[in-house]
């Protein structure tokens, strides 16, 4: 059977299939199954695992797909498989062969597919998208995007939108490498073919493209929000040509406006002296439109709105986490059709998604240095004294330190969220940590890192990294917590059933009562999990799915983080569970 675009659009109601990274285009990673629920998780044990084999033994982010009765799993150096979701048994697949200079910042991750009508996608570290047939893997289209020894890459998994205007079904994806001083780019593609439809740079001042064409400037032409300088060929200091911005994680899509928002990168490099006027003050250059969230038109790749969370953004914070798209009702009792975002700044977001424009922002996780809060009328952070790591004083070659908390590895990262409409809350994997924090030289070379700041990641609290929140998106409460040893990197999942679902570093499996947060289950997988679990049913039974093998930037760049993760065996497969016949 081949995936229509109702498959999709129905993705978050049906139970039979996962075809969409979030399980759904609003991306709430909530599932109505409610066969394996609070009573009976207690039962709950392995049905089967497959192993992705060979040495590629790490990494392993990949949120899993399910389509008529097969799993179809990225894994890490950019592999896909096809597996019997009732045996594991593995029907085929693909293993891409990648050159020797690929440059993916913080390991060599992959998160995931997307699948329409007889094909799978997903994304290469040597900045490709690939098609592959869904019932033989056989290489339908390969579409390279980027330069790869520029940076350019690819970790996050591609999405699909119904362009409500032309009733076409497109693929939207992003790209990775603004540690490398790349501009980010958002691309639509035909589905069909690969062809590129539309692309939209995340650069005030760059041009994008339309039918192959150049289309419009993001942006003011001028880009004001990066700084000028005479002197350069370009009119503006060198920063502004790298400026980063990239949008590598996946879009969310809401038909009913008919827009794609999908949040931005970090931008390029972090040392934010080299985004401001030399001289100048930090707060008047904001790096548009990077660290954000950004609403496009998928007819035209046009920005409709772009609201930022942190302007000049010199904490590597970026913008770029999920966007979950919820409905709640404010306190006048009228419906907010919004977004919901647990930044790496720290801050959890409610923006209206019809404009763009902050109806609350709390912190999630304790001890925030950088800001003081974020000022609901005006839409910017309240940013802390002394917070922008200051230039290095005459004759030095580092500034001076500051402690910062989040770091930036941030609050939360990439592992995605679940909002459960039974509970009204938020369910996120959150980490509490601080760095010290000072500014370097910084000089673009290509394929070389692009940062401009040092940094060394540190503890902030004795007894726990990870926090599992409960919180509520309208109060800002945090309504129960769970601590882990651990860094915390998976994604979660939330039932019908009263479950939220997670792994944590050191290779646990755990479910929890959505509604008090008691421990319930567990299981031990002999590595770390750092992959968002799914769930869905086949014949009458409800399975439930998770990839496992460490990885990702923590045991890269996490400083004292890295060292505490040593231990965490590498592994490499898919799990999954159902409730034994008894
Ligand atoms: N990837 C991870 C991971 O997979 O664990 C963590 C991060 C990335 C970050 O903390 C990043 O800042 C980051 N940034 C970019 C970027 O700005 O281009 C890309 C990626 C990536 O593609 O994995 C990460």
């Amino acid at each position: 059977k081949n995936v229509t675009w109702d498959d999709i659009a129905n993705d978050h109601k049906t139970t039979n299939d996962v075809l969409m990274y979030g399980l759904g285009t609003n991306a709430q990673r909530f599932s109505p199954l409610t066969q394996i629920n609070d009573k009976n998780i207690f039962k709950l044990a392995p049905a089967w695992s497959f192993s992705f084999g060979d040495e590629k033994q790490r990494g392993q982010e990949s949120q899993a797909l399910v389509h008529d009765g097969v799993v179809y799993v990225t894994a890490s150096y950019s592999r896909l498989f096809a597996l019997d979701a009732k045996t594991g048994k593995k029907l085929w697949s693909y293993s891409h062969r990648l050159p020797d200079d690929i440059r993916p910042c913080c390991d060599v991750v992959n998160r995931g597919a997307a699948i329409y009508g007889d094909k799978v996608f997903f994304g290469t570290l040597d900045a490709r998208v690939i098609a592959l047939n869904k019932d033989t893997g056989k290489v339908i289209w390969n579409k390279k995007f980027g330069d790869h020894s520029a940076g350019y890459t690819m970790t996050g998994a591609p999405t699909l939108v119904k362009d409500g205007k032309t009733g076409k079904v497109i693929l939207i994806h992003g790209s990775s490498g603004d540690e490398f001083g790349v501009v980010g780019e958002l691309y639509a593609r035909d589905p069909d073919t690969g062809e590129e439809l539309w692309m939209r740079p995340m650069v005030e001042g760059h041009m994008g493209r339309l039918g192959g064409k150049d289309s419009t400037i993001t942006g003011n032409p001028k880009s004001p929000s990066w700084p000028d300088d005479p002197n350069s060929p370009t009119g503006k200091r060198e920063a502004w040509s790298q400026g980063g911005g990239a949008p590598w994680q996946s879009a969310s899509f809401d038909a009913e406006t008919n827009t794609i928002i999908i949040g931005t990168g970090n931008p390029a490099p972090w040392n934010g002296w080299a985004r401001t006027a030399i001289g100048g003050n930090q707060e008047d250059y904001d790096s548009l439109y990077t660290s954000g969230q950004v609403a496009v038109d998928p007819t035209t790749g046009e920005i409709k709105w772009f609201y930022q969370h942190t302007p000049n953004d010199t904490w590597d914070f970026s913008g770029n986490n999920e966007l979950v798209l919820f409905d709640y009702k404010d306190k006048n009792g009228k419906t907010i059709k919004a977004t919901a975002h647990a930044d790496r700044n720290g801050f959890f977001y409610v923006v209206d998604r019809n404009n763009g424009k902050l109806q609350n922002a709390f912190p999630f996780v304790d001890g925030i240095t950088w800001a003081k809060r974020i000022d609901l009328k005006t839409g910017r952070p309240v940013v802390a004294e002394g917070q922008r790591p200051p230039l290095p004083g005459p004759g030095e070659t580092k500034g001076k330190s500051v402690e910062v908390s989040p770091p930036f590895l941030g609050g939360k990262n990439w592992n995605p969220m679940a909002y459960s409409p039974d509970t009204g809350l938020f369910y996120l994997g959150a980490n509490h940590w601080k760095e010290d924090y000072w500014t370097e030289e910084v000089n673009y070379r290509k394929g070389a890192a692009y940062l401009g700041m040092g940094f060394r990641i540190k503890r902030l609290f004795d007894d726990h990294v990870g926090i599992l929140r409960a919180v509520n998106p309208t109060t800002g409460k945090v309504v129960w917590e769970n601590k882990e040893r651990l860094p915390l990197w998976a994604g979660v999942l939330a039932t019908h059933g009263n479950l939220v679902f997670t792994g944590t570093g050191d290779g646990f499996f755990k479910a929890f009562d959505a509604k008090n947060g008691k421990e319930l289950w567990k299981f031990q997988v002999g590595t770390g999990i750092v992959s968002p679990p799914i769930t869905w049913e086949d014949g009458g039974v409800q399975y439930i799915g998770v990839t496992t093998g460490y990885g990702g930037a923590v045991p890269l760049w996490g400083g004292d983080m890295a060292e505490l993760t040593k231990p965490v065996a590498q592994g490499g497969s898919f799990w999954v569970f159902r409730l034994p016949e008894w």
